[in-house]
């Protein structure tokens, strides 16, 4: 790949718009030399095409990818192992589409309706972005997230998210998991839950500046500690093989298969250990019917509403796309165990 270098432009040439093309077109080059550009199959190297099937078979269509935030990304995503077929981070259930996933979202920062972030987060800037890591942890600190992602090896993974608003995808995401994160900064003896916090920057965020907010920023969320810790919870900084779009939560978002879709918060910004439960945003809202723990379960019902069905999406005419929730959203066999002696009604 050859990159044009900085002194081989006239500077008469440096306009912001020749910088930024000039930074797509390297991204564009760089982007197909890894293969995650979109149609460019006769380049995939062997990272991708990978024995193991048809992991990254469907890829973010070129023309709907923001251009990335920074060179480094492009380094991170160079090498992606691909879902292995047949284990726990893979589904064989038809993937949403790459349209659905990204115009179809929460992520209230930007906005109550569906189509509000895909409209309103299209300049959210992701670079540089740092994660405060703090509390009972013996290296506390605010780190820079290409140095927090560093040592970590991306992945791809398809998983089920299932909405507390009864609808569901299937998505293959790009990341790595919590846990390997949460080793790497030690957390001490103390530490029971972990905190995760969002972003607060009205001035970028219009669903903060909104005088009808119904949340209190920032959004936040948590897990108890063996959650965290569990193989299956993720960070996702990517989606269908290529950069996570904003409205998505990038530039680093949570992944809980297992629990309703708004324990997996977006953009996030701080990460604490912590001796009790911390607060979360939807509980705080509505404990009757957001509790901490929100594991999807079929049997335990929203006080408004059944939850022993959703909706996969996309819906459409001929496929209503009605089907049975499962217990832990299809993810028992690994999580149950967490939960052994609990009751799931009072601790919904
Ligand atoms: N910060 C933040 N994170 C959030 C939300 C939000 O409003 N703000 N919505 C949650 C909800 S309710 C769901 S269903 C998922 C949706 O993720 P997706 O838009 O990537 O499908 O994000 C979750 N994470
Ligand atoms: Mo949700």
């Amino acid at each position: 790949m050859l990159i044009k270098s900085a002194t081989d432009i006239n500077p008469s040439e440096i306009t912001p718009e020749s910088i930024y093309r000039n930074r797509r077109q390297f991204m564009s080059d760089a982007l197909k030399t890894a293969g995650i550009f979109a149609g460019a199959s006769s380049m995939v190297p062997s990272v991708l095409s990978a024995a193991d099937g048809d992991a990254l078979r469907a890829r973010a269509p070129a023309d709907l990818v923001r251009s990335p935030p920074a060179e480094w990304w492009v380094e991170k995503f160079s090498a992606i192992s691909p879902a292995q077929r047949g284990g726990s981070y893979w589904t064989d259930e038809d993937l949403t589409p790459y349209q659905d996933v990204v115009s179809f979202n929460n992520f209230y920062e930007f906005g109550t309706d569906k189509e509000d972030p895909s409209r309103r987060a299209q300049s959210f800037k992701v670079d540089p972005w740092s994660v405060e890591i703090a509390g009972e942890v013996d290296k506390p600190g605010v780190y820079h997230l290409e140095d927090l992602l560093k040592p970590h090896m991306l992945e791809e993974r398809i998983y089920r998210l299932r909405c507390v608003e009864r609808w569901s995808m299937v998505i293959p995401w790009i990341g790595f998991s919590l846990g390997d994160l949460i080793k790497s900064v030690s957390p001490t003896s103390k530490a029971k839950y972990v905190a995760f916090e969002t972003l607060v920057d009205p001035e970028q965020m219009p669903g903060q500046a909104s005088r009808f907010s119904i949340i209190n920023w920032p959004y936040v969320e948590g897990l108890r500690m063996d959650e965290a810790m569990h193989p299956l919870s993720f960070l996702a900084v990517g989606v269908y093989g290529n950069y996570m779009p904003p409205q998505n939560g990038a530039p680093i978002r949570l992944v809980v298969p297992w629990k309703y879709g708004f324990k997996s918060i977006k953009s996030i910004v701080k990460i604490s250990f912590t001796e009790q439960e911390p607060p979360t945003s939807w509980n705080l809202l509505q404990s009757s019917e957001y509790g901490f723990y929100a594991n999807v379960n079929p049997e335990v019902h929203h006080p408004r509403w059944r939850q022993d069905m959703e909706t996969r999406l996309p819906r459409t005419l001929f496929s209503p796309a009605r089907q049975s929730t499962l217990m832990f959203n299809g993810y028992a066999d690994q999580v149950a165990h967490l939960y052994q002696g609990m009751d799931l009604a009072r601790y919904y």
